[in-house]
C-alpha cells in the first residue's frame, strides 16, 4: 500500500493527550497518516537568522512529522508577505488590501524551492503527496523539477476567484500554470472548481479531454470539488465531555430571560465581522422590545498581527462594540460580549449548545467549520438557529439556515429577528436537515473521497489515452 505524505504550511498534528483546540482538520489528517503509515511534513513555525535545511524528524501520537525551521526573511516575504498580503485577500475578493510587491513574490518561490528541497530526500517511489493550500501551489513544480513523478494532489481551502478578479494578480498565468503538476486540484466547491476552469479555457486555451478533466499548458490535470466537513464523531464526544457540559450550564445561568446570539471566528477581515456588528446594532435600534432580551457574544481570537490590515480591523472593532454598548447598556445589563480569546473546542461545544442563535456571516470563506460545529453542538429537541452567509462554501450544502447577504447590516438584523422569534418546531425541521448533512458530509468523507481521486488519477489517464 502507499504511503501518504501530507505537507501543509504550519503543521499540527494532536498529541493524543486530550489537545481540544486542535481543529478537526489536524484530526482527519493525523488519522489518515496512521492509516497510511505516513508523513507530514511543514514549517516548524520557528524561524532562524539563516536558512539551514535541518528537519526535525518527531513520533506524535503515531504520526512522523517531519518539520524545518524558516528564515526571518521567509517569514516576512512568503508568509506574511505573498501568502497573507496577495493570495489571502485577492482570493477574498478584497483587491482593495492586496499588496503587489516582488520581493513578496520571490520569497513565495525561494520558500516553495526550499521545501522541495528538504522535502525530496523523504519522498519514496510509491508514496502519493497530498499538498495543502494557497502557502504552496508552486510545490508540484519544484518537486517534479527534483524529479518526483508520484501522484501529486493539492488541496485549496479557500475560494478560487472568479476569472477577471483572479486577472488583476500580476503573475496570475504562472501560478496556474504550476498548478497542471499536479496530478489532482480539489477546490471546496463546485463554483470555485467552475471558476478555475473558466480561467484554464479562457485565458490559457484549455480543453475539458474528459469528466473534470482538463488539459492546459501540455499537460493533463484532475479537477474536483470537495467539500471539507467537521470532525463529526469527535465533536460528538467532545458534546458529551464535563467541560462542555460546565460551560453550557454557565452561559445558560448568566443569559436567564435573555437569548444568547454567538458569533466564533479568527479576527480575520474575510469573517464580515463589522457589517455583523452593525447588524446587530441595527437589530437593536428597530426593534426596542428586544434590547433587554438579547445578548451577543463574539469570540473573536486576533490572528496574522503582523499584517497592518488585521490591526486596522482590530481597531476598528474595537470602537464599535464599544459604540454599541455605550447606545445600549444599562447600569445593570449590557448587549454585546466581545472576547478577544481563544477557547477549547470542548467549551466552544458547551457555548453553542447554550445559544438561540449561531450567527455565521463571512463576506467570503472557502467552506467554514464554525456553523457545521454549531449545528453539531444543538439539542436535538430544542436546537438554536443557523444565520448563515450565502457566501460561505458551507451556504452550498446547509441550505436550511437563514441564508443572508453578509454586507447588509439591515439582512442581518432582520435575520436575526426571525431566528429570535422562530417556532420550536420550525427550529427542530431545519435542524434535522442540516445536522443530518453535517455528519454525512464529515471530515472523513472528504478525505477519504480525495485521496481515492488521487489514487485513481494514473488508471483515469490511461482510460483517457485508450
Ligand atoms: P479558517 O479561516 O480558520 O479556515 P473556519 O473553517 O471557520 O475558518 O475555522 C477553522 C477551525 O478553527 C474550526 O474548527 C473552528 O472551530 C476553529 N476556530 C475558529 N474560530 C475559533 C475561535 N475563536 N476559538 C477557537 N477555535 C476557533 C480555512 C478556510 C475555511 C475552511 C477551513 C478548512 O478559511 O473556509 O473551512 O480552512 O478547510
Amino acid at each position: 500500500m502507499s504511503r501518504l505524505i501530507v505537507v501543509s504550511n504550519r503543521v499540527n498534528p494532536p498529541t493524543g493527550k486530550g489537545d481540544e483546540s486542535v481543529g478537526g482538520l489536524a484530526m482527519a489528517l493525523a488519522a489518515a497518516l496512521r492509516e497510511y503509515s505516513g508523513l507530514w511534513f511543514g514549517w516548524s513555525g520557528k524561524t532562524t537568522p539563516e536558512f539551514t535545511g535541518q528537519l526535525a524528524m518527531q513520533r506524535i501520537d503515531g504520526v512522523t512529522v517531519a518539520t524545518v525551521d524558516l528564515e526571518e526573511a521567509d517569514y516576512d516575504e512568503y508568509y506574511n508577505g505573498y501568502a497573507n498580503k496577495t493570495l489571502w485577500p485577492l482570493f477574498h475578493y478584497r483587491a482593495d488590501l492586496t499588496a503587489y510587491d516582488r520581493a513578496y513574490g520571490e520569497g513565495y518561490e525561494r520558500v516553495n524551492c526550499r521545501f522541495a528541497e528538504t522535502l525530496r530526500p523523504l519522498i519514496e517511489p510509491d508514496d502519493m503527496v497530498w499538498i495543502h493550500d494557497y502557502h504552496l501551489i508552486p510545490l508540484a513544480r519544484e518537486l517534479r523539477k527534483l524529479g518526483v513523478e508520484n501522484r501529486i494532489g493539492f488541496f485549496l481551502h479557500i475560494p478560487w476567484p472568479a476569472h477577471q478578479l483572479f486577472t488583476t494578480l500580476p503573475g496570475h498565468r504562472p501560478l496556474v500554470e504550476a498548478l497542471f503538476d499536479y496530478d489532482l486540484v480539489g477546490f471546496q466547491t463546485a463554483e470555485f472548481q467552475q471558476a478555475f476552469e473558466e480561467y484554464v479555457i479562457s485565458e490559457a486555451d484549455g480543453e475539458h479531454v474528459g469528466p473534470h478533466c482538463l488539459k492546459a499548458f501540455g499537460r493533463t490535470l484532475h479537477v474536483g470539488s470537495y467539500p471539507i466537513g467537521m470532525d463529526a464523531s469527535d465533536f460528538g464526544k467532545m458534546m458529551k465531555s464535563a467541560r462542555a457540559a460546565r460551560m453550557r450550564d454557565l452561559m445558560t445561568a448568566a443569559t436567564v430571560f435573555r437569548q444568547l446570539i454567538v458569533g466564533v471566528d479568527r479576527l480575520d477581515y474575510s469573517k464580515g465581522l463589522e457589517e455583523r456588528f452593525l447588524g446587530f446594532e441595527r437589530l437593536l435600534i428597530d426593534n426596542p422590545d428586544l434590547r433587554r432580551e438579547v445578548l451577543m457574544l463574539q469570540i473573536a481570537p486576533p490572528s496574522r498581527e503582523g499584517v497592518e490590515a488585521y490591526q486596522e480591523i482590530r481597531a476598528r472593532l474595537d470602537a464599535l462594540s464599544g459604540r454599541i454598548n455605550g447606545e445600549f447598556s444599562d447600569i445593570d445589563w449590557a448587549p454585546f460580549r466581545y472576547v478577544n480569546k481563544n477557547y477549547r473546542r470542548d467549551e466552544l461545544a458547551g457555548i453553542y449548545c447554550a445559544s438561540k442563535v449561531g450567527l455565521v456571516t463571512p463576506l467570503r470563506d472557502g467552506m467554514n467549520l464554525v456553523c457545521k460545529e454549531y449545528v453539531a453542538a444543538q439539542n436535538p429537541e430544542d436546537p438554536g438557529v443557523l444565520v448563515l452567509s450565502r457566501f460561505a462554501g458551507a451556504a452550498r450544502q446547509m441550505k436550511e439556515a437563514l441564508l443572508v447577504n453578509p454586507n447588509s447590516p439591515e439582512e442581518i438584523a432582520e435575520a436575526l429577528k426571525q431566528a429570535l422569534a422562530m417556532d420550536k418546531s420550525e427550529r427542530i425541521r431545519r435542524w434535522r436537515a442540516l445536522f443530518e448533512n453535517v455528519q454525512r458530509e464529515d471530515v472523513t468523507a472528504w478525505r477519504d473521497a480525495f485521496v481515492a481521486d488521487l489514487a485513481g488519477t494514473a488508471e483515469k489517464l490511461k482510460a483517457l489515452a485508450s
